[in-house]
């Protein structure tokens, strides 16, 4: 395996970053997941821009413009030889010293590109559905670390994750500060209801998914009406059908939520067709290389 840093290959064992990197000293950095299907990479632009924004956000200089980034991220597959892969972007702030001042850093970001073999998520997920459970931690406040900053800080998830996981459940809703439905750990929610989709809009302390919004925009072309809006536990728990979208899970039906079932317990239909247009689309769009 072949593991670009700041310009450079490393073989596995040899890519490591500096402990005072501040990356790994307090989070201080951003990341995208990304998929390739087929030597084609999905909606990598999209990522690209998604990965500087958060950048902005938290004034981090990242020394590549778009292209260079794409071109590194091309070529670090290539060295792989990866036909299907995942692909993990992290920018940090760089070496800095033990104290939280990111002027310390000198401007020093460290760029890491991983490619790895997709993990696929385990084919029972996807016959039988989820089991999924509201968790106590609340998603980040926006007005403390919005969710919009995919930033290196992911212990929100983590725990949320964690409170999944000792209940028995797969995956964990998370709420905003008012109680309303925001996303989960790594994947952003969809409900059905007579026929119609609603998910979260953003502002709500929730990412902006790049499967999100490819899921909006299949249901745009195939004439299904789609809501960007809020919604409540009560409105989930009567849907017709459940979904999460994510860059590793795709489309992954639901079928359990705090006890209730959804729908009639089994992966709805609208669910199935989605996914089944999603595959299609990573099958046909992407940066190839
Ligand atoms: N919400 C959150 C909080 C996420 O972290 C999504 C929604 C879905 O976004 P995309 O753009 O992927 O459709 C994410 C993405 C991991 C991992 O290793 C998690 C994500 C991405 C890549 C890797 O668990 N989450």
């Amino acid at each position: 395996m072949k593991i670009y840093i700041n310009g450079k290959f490393y073989e596995k064992n040899e890519a490591k970053v500096s402990v005072f990197d501040h990356g790994l000293l307090y989070g201080d950095g951003v990341f995208e997941g990304i998929r390739s299907y087929n030597r084609l990479v999905f909606k990598l632009r999209e990522h690209i821009d998604r990965l500087f924004e958060s950048a902005k956000s938290i004034m981090l200089n990242i020394p590549l413009s778009k292209e260079e980034l794409i071109k590194a991220t091309v070529l670090t597959l290539k060295k792989n030889n990866l036909k299907d892969s995942y692909i993990r972007l992290v920018v940090t702030r760089g070496e800095g010293d033990l104290g939280l001042d990111p002027r310390k850093c000198n401007g020093n970001a460290t760029i890491i590109i991983i490619t790895d073999k997709i993990n696929l998520y385990p084919d029972k997920f996807y016959k039988q559905g989820l089991k999924i459970i509201t968790v106590p931690t609340i998603r980040n406040l926006p007005e403390a670390l919005n969710p919009q900053i995919k930033s290196l800080n992911y212990l929100n998830n983590i725990l949320a994750k964690i409170e999944a996981t000792n209940a028995g459940c797969d995956e964990a809703i998370m709420l905003d500060s008012l109680g309303y439905v925001a996303e989960c750990t790594g994947d952003n929610i969809f409900i059905v209801k007579d026929k119609h989709l609603y998910t979260p809009p953003q502002c709500m302390g929730t990412l902006r998914g790049i499967t999100r919004d490819a899921v909006l925009e299949i249901a745009r072309k195939e004439k299904t009406p789609a809501h960007e809006h809020v919604i409540t536990r009560h409105e989930v728990y009567i849907s017709d059908e459940c979904f999460l979208t994510g860059t590793a899970a795709e489309i992954v039906p639901v079928v359990m939520v705090d006890g209730r079932v959804i729908g009639d317990g089994k992966p709805g239909k609208v669910t199935s067709a989605l996914l089944k247009k999603f595959r299609e689309l990573t099958k046909k769009e992407g940066v190839k290389y």
